[in-house]
Parts: structure tokens; sequence; C-alpha cells
């Protein structure tokens, strides 16, 4: 149902959301707040937190691209990194009759039955960022992210060259693994990819494996008890940016060296990101491009042009380094 300006509920939403009920309701058809103004395309978008600048970004993405002026009515839920508050939000945006539901889910399973009650209100599901696994794939229209395993085949493909043209290449090397939000796709993946390349060289020696939810605050912890378990860490590879910082301020306080003494491999690549690399603390990090919101806007301006979508799209990805960090800074945007 659509055709409506609804202020009212977009202040409700933002007090919801802040305050973390995912109670939403919405304006009936005759009440007062609803006036039948442009023929605005109701979106339910159920994020998953503000855990990291990529997460941030992707938000803003969102936001930015499904406004008003645009054709959009945007209907945002904040999930606080809690599957439960995820399903509760799609659960409201059925009630709201929205047109579209839009998904960053926080992990890959348990979607099932709430998305077999979507797919029976007839509301078209687009998946963004993270992927699902489900026992029906039709529960869901389409699906646009990263590829996650790649990424990880990416990081250590760089660190393999970069060991090389330091005459390193043979080093015993131990690693050290920051994971992020465990069954998570970026998690999964990012694991699945480094595994799969780290088992090709005899001499790196993954010696420990912990998550820290891609939360800075968790990895700083994390980070500060490895380094005092192991006094001879030469890489450390975090699963995002953020818990990347996490760890460089715990080497830091331990009187380490980070970027030099021990190799910080990371993944976001958002600009505080690139701020790190010019500073020496971070060596590299693979990008996960957040700006999902154009990319789902397209899939959605063609679902109402009858066109057909792809059921999954990836987003094409870099590698930025200490040596193109500089040159490529300026022209980021998040
Ligand atoms: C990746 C995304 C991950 C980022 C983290 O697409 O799901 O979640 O790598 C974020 O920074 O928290």
């Amino acid at each position: 149902m659509r055709g409506y300006c609804r202020i009212g509920l977009i202040f409700l939403v933002q007090i919801c959301s802040l305050s973390g009920c995912g109670i939403l309701s919405r304006p009936t058809e005759n009440s007062p707040e609803s006036t039948a103004e442009n023929d605005l395309i109701v979106v339910g978008f159920a994020q998953i937190g503000a855990e990291s600048d990529w997460r941030v970004a992707n938000t803003e993405s969102i936001m930015s691209t499904f406004t008003e002026e645009n054709g959009f009515e945007l209907v945002f839920n904040d999930g606080q990194q809690k599957f439960e508050n995820q399903v509760k939000a799609l659960r409201n945006f059925i009630q709201l009759e929205v047109d579209y539901i839009v998904l960053a889910p926080v992990v890959e399973t348990g979607w099932d039955t709430v998305f077999a009650e979507v797919k029976a209100a007839n509301i078209p599901l687009i998946i963004s960022d993270r992927f699902v696994e489900v026992k029906d794939d039709s529960l869901y229209t389409a699906w646009v992210g990263s590829d996650f395993l790649s990424e990880g085949e990416k990081a250590i493909d760089w660190l393999n060259s970069y060991l090389e043209s330091q005459g390193r290449a043979d080093e015993e090397i131990n690693i050290v693994e920051l994971q992020g939000t465990l069954g998570s796709t970026a998690e999964i993946g990012r694991t699945e990819g480094i595994a799969r390349k780290l088992a090709e060289k005899p001499n790196y020696h993954l010696i420990a494996i912990e998550s820290a939810d891609f939360i800075q605050s968790k990895a700083r912890e994390v980070m500060g008890v490895l380094l005092q378990k192991h006094n001879e860490i030469g890489v450390v590879i975090a699963q995002n940016d953020n818990m990347a910082f996490g760890a460089i301020e715990a080497m830091k306080a331990a009187g380490k060296i980070p970027g030099k003494e021990i190799i910080v491999i990371s993944f976001d690549a958002v600009r505080a990101a690139f701020n790190a690399m010019l500073a020496g603390d971070l060596n590299v990090s693979v990008e996960c491009n957040p700006l999902h919101g154009p990319r789902v806007a397209e899939i959605i301006r063609k679902l109402e042009a009858g066109e057909p979508v792809e059921k999954k799209r990836y987003v094409d990805e870099a590698v930025f380094d200490q040596e193109n960090a500089a040159e490529q800074l300026p022209a980021r945007t998040y």
C-alpha cells in the first residue's frame, strides 16, 4: 500500500529505532496524519546496527538513496546486532504493509519462518550485504553484496607478495586472526578464504583465531590477551577495520609497533583505514564496498517496471595498502 507521506510515521520509527522497541505503527488511511500526496514507494529497511564505520556508511547510503525526492518513503529499523530484533522488524513491516522489505541480515540462518510470512504478505524481499541460508530461495527476490571468500583470499595473496618483497617469503610466521560476528556471511567467507590460502604456505602458523564481533573495543580486549599469551606474533588479520584499530591500540599499549613489528591486515577500507595506513599502523585493507543504496534502488526500480532482476549480484572491490593509500584517499567517499 502506498501513497501517503507520513512524517508522523518517520518520527515514530526513529523513536522506536532509538528505543529498540521495534514496534512500528502506521497511520491508517483515514487518520489525520496520513495525507495522500505523491505516490511514494514505501521501503522497510532492517539494518543490523551501527557496530562499525562500514555499517554507518552503509546506513548513510541507504538513507540518502531512499528519500522522498527520489520517490521513496523509508521506514528504518536498527536491529542493534540482534537477530530477534530483525525478525520483529520484518513482522512490523508486514503490519505496515510496506511495498518492499530490504534486510541486511546479522547472521545467515534462522530466516525461513519469517521470510515465509513476508512472502505470504506478497512483499518483495531484497537481501543486502550479508547472505542468508534458506531452504527455498524463492523466499527472497534478490541479493546484492560482496564476495567475502574472495576478500579473504585477496588478503593472503597480498601478504604473500608483501613478504616476498621483504625477502621473508620462507620465514616461519605466527598469525592471529580476529573474526567478525560468528555465523555472518562476512565472517564465514573471510575465514574460509583466509584458511584456504594459509593452507598453501607451510611456514604460516595460525596460532589463534578469536571473534571480536566486528567491534573495536572487543578487539582491543581480545588482542590484549593474545599479546600476553604469545610474544612472537608476526601478523594480525582483523576481519574489519574497526577490529584492526582496536588491535592496533592493544599493540601500542603493549609496546609493540603495529605495521612494522607486527603486520596488520584488515577489511572494509573505510576512510579511517586509509589514515591508519598513512600513519604506518595498518599495512593493508581489502575493500568491502558499503554503498548498497543505489544498487538496491536499481533493483526496486526494475521490479516496479516489471523487469527481471539478477538473483545474486556481487560488487567490485579492490585492495588498498601503504603503497597506494595516499593517491587513493582523495577519491574515497566513505
Ligand atoms: C561486510 C559487513 C561487515 C563489515 C563490518 O559486508 O557485513 O559488517 O566488514 C560490518 O565492518 O560490521
